[in-house]
């Protein structure tokens, strides 16, 4: 590998964790953020700009090996600001590695654009069963994300695995997180091996952990080659005591997007 990975976001939650896990294998990593990054490491690169401004990240993209695209906003918000920054956003990165000749992105997919889709009555939910089924505008942006992805892939040619990432937090808080839950150091490994999978041309996968009470398929994500190491499971009992067990017919448990398909997300309330 060759330039660093352009990491925007990188002063989010997940980039947070990145910065900290892709170095020790192997990556270098350029930062972009519109504020700057706190503690630069050693290394590292940065640079401070909006990821809506195409000329701003055809700077920063130059020179790059790869870019993992974080930035955006991360949950529900109104049309134009989620539109702008995440739709505008992720075509400006495909379009600047594009011109850059970058040909490997990664984007930073969620359950939230397949959120409407039901729990199967058996078996694992597989990302090639799951057509976008967004809850939220928010999950639209997450759904036209992967959509971009793809024309990218198919008319340039470029690598493009869309990571439909669970629940990115430390550790999980709620019950719906003992099966979505991506622990940290899965993120990093996730991430890793979205890199360096040789050839995956257009890719959507789930980003969970091996938790015992997931349902989504970790046979694509597998086959990049990510190898989860935890489990929510050792979070199951103090969950459980306190929220008591999950409902299997509360929306929340039955749905992949859990709570952005109750009527609180409604953009219209
Ligand atoms: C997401 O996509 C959000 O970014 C995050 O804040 C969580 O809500 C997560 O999904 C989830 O579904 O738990």
């Amino acid at each position: 590998m060759s330039g660093p990975v352009l990491l925007t976001g990188a002063a989010g939650r997940i980039g947070t964790v990145l910065r900290g896990g892709l170095p020790e294998r192997g990556w270098a990593v350029r930062c972009l953020d519109v504020v700057p990054v706190p503690d630069t490491r050693p290394g590292e690169e940065q640079v401070v700009a909006d990821v809506t401004d195409p000329a701003a990240v055809g700077d920063a993209v130059a020179g790059a090996s790869a870019v993992v695209h974080l930035a955006g906003i991360s949950g529900e918000s109104t049309w134009p600001a989620v539109s702008h920054a995440n739709i505008q956003g992720t075509w400006c990165v495909l379009e600047a590695a594009r011109l850059a000749g970058v040909s490997r992105v990664v984007l930073a997919s969620s359950n939230h654009a397949a959120g409407f889709t039901p729990r199967p009555d058996t078996g694992l939910l597989r990302e090639t069963d799951v057509p976008p089924r967004p809850d939220t505008y928010y999950g639209v942006s997450k759904a036209a994300m992967e959509a971009l992805g793809s024309l990218y892939a198919d008319r340039y040619g470029m690598d493009v695995v869309c990571l439909r990432i669970g629940s990115a937090f430390p550790e999980p808080t709620t019950v719906r997180m003992l099966a979505t839950w991506l622990s940290p150091a899965d993120q990093v490994s996730l991430v890793d091996a979205a890199l360096r999978a040789p050839a995956p041309g257009f890719a959507v996968v789930w980003g969970v952990s091996a938790n015992t009470r997931s349902w989504w398929d970790l046979t694509a994500a597998r086959a990049l080659g990510y190898e989860p190491a935890d489990d929510a499971e050792v979070y199951a009992q103090a969950l459980i005591e306190a929220h008591g067990e999950p409902d299997p017919a509360d929306p929340v448990h039955r749905l992949v997007g859990g709570q952005y398909t109750l009527p609180e997300f409604d953009a219209e309330n």
